[in-house]
């Protein structure tokens, strides 16, 4: 499947994409929220100039331990914001677990819906499967605030490959178009660095689900382990696991730095070309 179906896009993902993260929030870990909405649209154009296919916006950090926020506060974040990138042909992506925020954010123009809860709030399904934007399934054990206190799999790899194929059972069950459903493991979400890096290691089983598959590793704790770096000090160490990441079968990388993973991944296409390799380009139907 190289093809996903955004709402009016039709993103081509033969070749591996950026989503480039963008916070509207006061608390993300990554230090980079902006709760002017002047400062995050201008910085959802750098990152569109940059070359991110899709920018995902989000008002409420679901990083571990982060307070949540409330739903109209959520709403006053990312609904000006969204409106006025898609506005400009952007393909955006909504960042919530809250059905009410998914529907406003479609109506101002989001193109998918980015859920760390796999849809699993009631109604979620529902207001996807009433649009045509696209899903993004992520896998998380337990929730944000608790999530991190002692992740614990029998088999990680077949817990999580089996969880995102229930969850796209039940999405196409709901009506929601095949040719709209994105996987994600979760990288951070309830797991420990060596489920992180089990998970990194074996992409290969998750991509074999048949979905586009999504990975968003950028800045995490897991890269802070291993380089000693600080948050704002990943850059790097960003680039190289999205590399790996999209060695391994990701089609979509949700990154902060999205010019460095553009070029790396442009220059890694140069030299191996990805099977079938096509150059990667959005449509608007
Ligand atoms: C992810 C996400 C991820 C998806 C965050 C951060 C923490 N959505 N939202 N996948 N991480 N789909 O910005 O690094 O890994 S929030």
């Amino acid at each position: 499947m190289t093809v996903l179906v955004a709402g009016r896009f039709e993103l081509d993902v033969a070749t591996p994409c950026v989503m480039g993260i963008l916070n509207v929030t006061a608390d993300s870990f990554s230090g980079d929220g902006r709760l002017d909405h002047a400062a995050a649209i201008a910085h959802g154009r750098a990152m569109l100039r940059d070359g991110a296919r899709i920018l995902d916006v989000g008002g409420e950090s679901t990083r571990p331990g982060a307070a949540p926020v409330d739903e109209a506060e959520e709403l006053h974040r990312v609904i000006p914001v969204i409106e006025a990138l898609a506005a400009e042909g952007a393909c955006v992506s909504v960042d919530t677990m809250k059905p009410s925020v998914m529907r406003e954010a479609i109506a101002a123009g989001a193109s998918m819906i980015n859920d760390v809860n796999a849809l699993q709030t009631p109604g979620a399904v529902g207001v996807a499967a009433a649009s045509n934007a696209a899903v993004c399934l992520m896998h998380m054990q337990g929730e944000p605030a608790t999530m991190q206190t002692a992740p614990a799999y029998a088999d990680v790899v077949t817990e999580i490959r089996a969880f995102l194929q229930r969850r796209a059972s039940a999405c196409i069950d709901a009506g929601i178009d095949k040719r709209g459903i994105v996987v994600d493991p979760g990288i951070g979400f309830g797991k420990t660095p060596a489920h992180n890096l089990a998970l990194l290691r074996r992409l290969d089983a998750l991509a074999a689900l048949g979905f586009p598959l999504l990975v968003g590793i950028s800045r995490k704790a897991t890269l802070g382990l291993i380089t000693g770096r600080e948050v704002g000090e990943r850059a790097a160490a960003s680039v190289a696991a999205a590399l790996a990441a999209a060695v391994r079968g990701a089609r979509i990388l949700r990154v902060h730095d999205v010019r460095e993973t553009v070029d790396a991944l442009a220059v890694w296409n140069a030299i191996e070309p990805w099977p079938a390799s096509s150059p990667s380009r959005t449509t608007e139907q």
